[in-house]
């Protein structure tokens, strides 16, 4: 049997940020994940950090590869019929900017910190059961890499194991509501070997569906491509794709070129906004996509998972060494201040950009305006660039 006072379930952002959080306050965590160390580090998701992450990461002296390798981005653009329109960050937000470094790159920084600092994460270790979660303790059963089984007794559990994770369900029925929306499309993703196709992402609203340009170095690019909800991989050779993009680019008629390269990584995300409420359950606190799951539209999945834990981190830390409970009382209510509205920032990005096929003419020329609105307005493009940048963290807690 181990003993810890926090155990963090899955060893994604969420898990990774808050065990390197506890180790610099002084809190015991024992890391649990189910793959292996290799998996975890060559998963390719996010790309986008807002500059509270950045700084949250440099904090934690998480940070110094990413000072040097990652991208600094001042804007986006927004295309549609055919134009490009820049939302400048820099100008709208007082200087602030996006950072473009892949979520695989802040994972390998997390674990080449957390082994530093000599704190346990045991992979290829799913848990398997959580139990006396109202208890004077928490127990965790689990199976190691060698197959046997184990318990780890906690004071705590964080439930940092992504969407499909276990630590959701382990709440007992009629304890949380569920709110969701699926959305009728899914993303293709690809991971080429080629140059991006401009120096800042853009965001691509076509009559045949949404594209998105963005990139993880001068020479490695990331492209998505909005594609039917049910849609199989084989549907999609690489040629088909290159053509595609070139379509929604209007790469042919004066838009964005594109130089097509070898394609290393291919993959669905299907598009979905969830929120469990609450995200705590007696000693259980959910964190990241454990909790909540925003499309990505918006760029915000990560980054809400990092800010998930810098919450419970701070609560723990009033917790054990001032004896103040109430920001583990109120971690649940805090989070979930953020987290909606990043959902609203996400689906409205979301809904703004993509095609959607059971939508009138009347509706499609809604979503025209409000791009024009947004690229003509400055405070119209002020709201899209002070969310997307990132909102302070104090101030999206105080957001009522
Ligand atoms: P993760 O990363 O899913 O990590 C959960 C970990 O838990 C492990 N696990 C278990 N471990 C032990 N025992 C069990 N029983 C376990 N069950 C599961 C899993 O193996 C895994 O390692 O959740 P976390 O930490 O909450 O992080 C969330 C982010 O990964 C996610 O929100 C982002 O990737 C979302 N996202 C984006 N977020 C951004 O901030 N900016 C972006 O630009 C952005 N783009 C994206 C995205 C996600 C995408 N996909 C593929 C879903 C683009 C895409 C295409
Ligand atoms: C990415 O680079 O993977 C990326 C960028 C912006 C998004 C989503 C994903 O909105």
């Amino acid at each position: 049997m181990l003993r810890t006072q926090v155990a963090i379930v899955g060893a994604g952002p969420a898990g990774l940020t808050l065990a390197l959080l506890l180790h610099r306050i002084g809190i015991a965590a024992i890391v649990l994940e189910s793959r292996s160390r290799s998996y975890v580090e060559s998963r390719v998701r996010a790309g986008v950090l807002e500059h509270g992450t950045v700084e949250l990461l440099c904090e934690m002296g998480a940070g110094d590869r990413l000072r040097r390798e990652a991208l600094t981005h001042r804007g986006i653009a927004l295309r549609f019929n055919d134009e490009s329109r820049r939302i400048d960050f820099e100008d709208l937000t007082a200087g602030k900017t996006v950072t473009v470094y892949g979520q695989q790159e802040v994972v390998k920084d997390l674990i080449a910190a957390l082994c530093v600092a000599g704190v346990p994460i045991l992979f290829e270790t799913p848990a398997l059961a959580l139990g006396d979660l109202e208890g004077e303790h928490a127990g965790l059963r689990y199976r190691d890499a060698a197959g046997a089984e184990g318990t780890i007794v906690a004071d705590y559990v964080a439930g940092c194991d992504g969407f499909h994770g276990m630590c959701r369900d382990a709440l007992p029925a009629g304890a949380s509501a569920v709110y969701e929306h699926v959305y009728p499309f899914s993303w293709l993703g690809i991971l080429a070997q080629s140059p991006p196709v401009s120096e800042e992402l853009i965001y691509t609203n076509h009559e045949r569906g949404f594209a998105l340009v963005s990139m993880r170095s001068p020479t490695v690019t990331r492209l998505y491509l909005q594609c039917p909800a049910n849609e199989e991989l084989a549907e999609w050779p690489d040629d088909r794709f290159w053509a595609e993009l070139r379509l929604r680019l209007g790469s042919d008629r004066g838009g964005p070129d594109v130089v097509a390269g070898p394609v290393s990584q291919k993959g669905i995300t299907p598009m979905r906004s969830f929120v469990t409420e609450p995200m705590r359950y007696g000693r259980l606190f959910l964190a990241g996509d454990a909790a909540h799951i925003v499309p990505p539209t918006g760029a915000k999945g990560m980054n809400l998972a990092i800010a998930d834990v810098r919450v419970l981190a701070r609560a723990f830390e009033a917790h054990y060494f001032r004896h103040d409970s109430s920001g583990l009382d109120d971690y649940s209510e805090t989070c979930l201040r953020r987290v909606w509205n990043t959902q609203r920032f996400s689906a409205w990005m979301t809904r703004m950009l993509h095609r959607f096929d059971d939508r009138d003419p009347f509706e499609h020329r809604l979503q025209l305006a409000e791009l024009r609105y947004v690229t003509t307005s400055r405070a119209a493009a002020q709201t899209l660039a002070e969310n997307y940048v990132g909102l302070p963290f104090a101030r999206a807690d105080d957001l009522s």
